[in-house]
């Protein structure tokens, strides 16, 4: 499918918005100004951007430990995520939350989640909901090649199928969990043929390629739209950071992390649509410098922002019903 000028220009502004958050995230925790655990995506876009730019704000994702980008892929608020990653005041979460809570139910963020395989059944309930509600939504899982082990992923892979709900699982496979390759870790060659064997219509993509992970999504989402079931997709791609930021990366050689660099996705969806002529450099130079300020006002915000009041320590802690 030929995608107009406007598609590839928010494309690419999601990509590079997830790229400068991660950027700055790294350095300010470095600098100290960022407590708890954090969890890069750099390297990554192209997959949550590729899933997320077919959904609406009515449509749901779970996603995991490394969520700032589906978050921003979804359409989350960047000043109210850098608060919450701050732990201050107005964030998404009032700023208790941190890293690896991240949730905004209006835009149908159904949350980050510490827990690895954690959010598989939690999707399939939202698509449950979907289909006994007869609505033409999707709820989209976003889970690791690690998190394809977890009991919780097989149980809702075949639950999805057993009720033909309109569920997608991304296995977005970096290689590792924590430093664990997965060609120790994962007993099959193929994450997508192991969701084949539940069942599940499922493809492997290649994560680098913006347009390739794009197409597949959209395949596997109008087929759930239209009530013919769930799908997998494996994306193969590489993460820039360590596990987490501190990580020494003691498993991966040099060799292999410039490797991972010169395979940047943005890089490559840059040279293909300048090469091919449908979009001109001075546009994406021009998205380049509206993240950079977007996440450099953020950052501002989030700095000046009070902690959390003393009287909020247990509100939004337990559920009423
Ligand atoms: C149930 C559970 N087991 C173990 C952990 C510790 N842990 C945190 S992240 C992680 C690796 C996850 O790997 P993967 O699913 O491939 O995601 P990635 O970090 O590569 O994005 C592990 C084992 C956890 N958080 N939850
Ligand atoms: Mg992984």
């Amino acid at each position: 499918m030929q995608l107009d000028q406007p598609t590839l220009l928010e494309a690419y502004r999601r990509m590079k918005l997830i790229r400068e958050f991660e950027e700055t995230v790294h350095t300010r925790f470095e600098q100290g100004d960022i407590p708890g655990f954090v969890h890069l995506y750099a390297g990554q876009e192209a997959g949550a951007v590729g899933v997320c730019l077919h959904l609406d704000d009515d449509d749901y994702i779970g996603s995991t430990h490394r969520g700032h980008g589906h978050c921003i892929a979804k359409g989350c608020d960047v000043e109210g995520m850098m608060k919450e990653i701050f732990g201050r005041a107005g964030g998404l979460c009032g700023g208790k939350g941190g890293s690896m809570h991240i949730a905004d139910i209006d835009k149908g963020m159904l949350g980050a989640n510490a827990i690895v395989g954690g959010n598989p059944p939690l999707v399939v309930g939202a698509a449950l909901t979907i289909k006994t509600k007869a609505l033409a939504k999707v709820a989209v899982s976003f889970t690791g090649d690690g998190a394809s082990n977890q009991g919780t992923t097989f149980e809702a892979m075949n639950l999805a199928v057993v009720l033909g709900l309109p569920a997608i699982f991304v296995f977005e496979n970096n290689g590792y969990g924590e430093g664990t390759g997965v060609s120790y870790a994962v007993g099959a060659d193929s994450i997508a043929e192991r969701a084949a064997g539940f069942g599940l219509h499922a493809r492997t993509v290649d994560g680098r390629d913006f347009f390739a992970v794009f197409e597949a999504a959209r395949e596997a989402i109008e087929r759930a739209r239209a009530g013919g079931g769930p799908s997998a997709i494996e994306i193969r791609c590489m993460r820039q950071y360590g596990h987490f930021i501190g990580d020494p990366q003691a498993y991966r050689s040099k060799a292999e992390l410039d490797q991972c660099r010169a395979d940047d996705p943005l890089t490559i969806f840059r040279q293909r649509v300048e090469g091919e002529a449908r979009l001109e450099a001075a546009e994406l130079d021009k998205i380049d410098a509206d993240c950079r300020n977007l996440v450099a006002a953020a950052v501002e915000a989030a700095r000046n922002a009070p902690p959390p009041a003393p009287a909020e320590l247990l509100t939004d802690v337990y559920v009423s019903y």
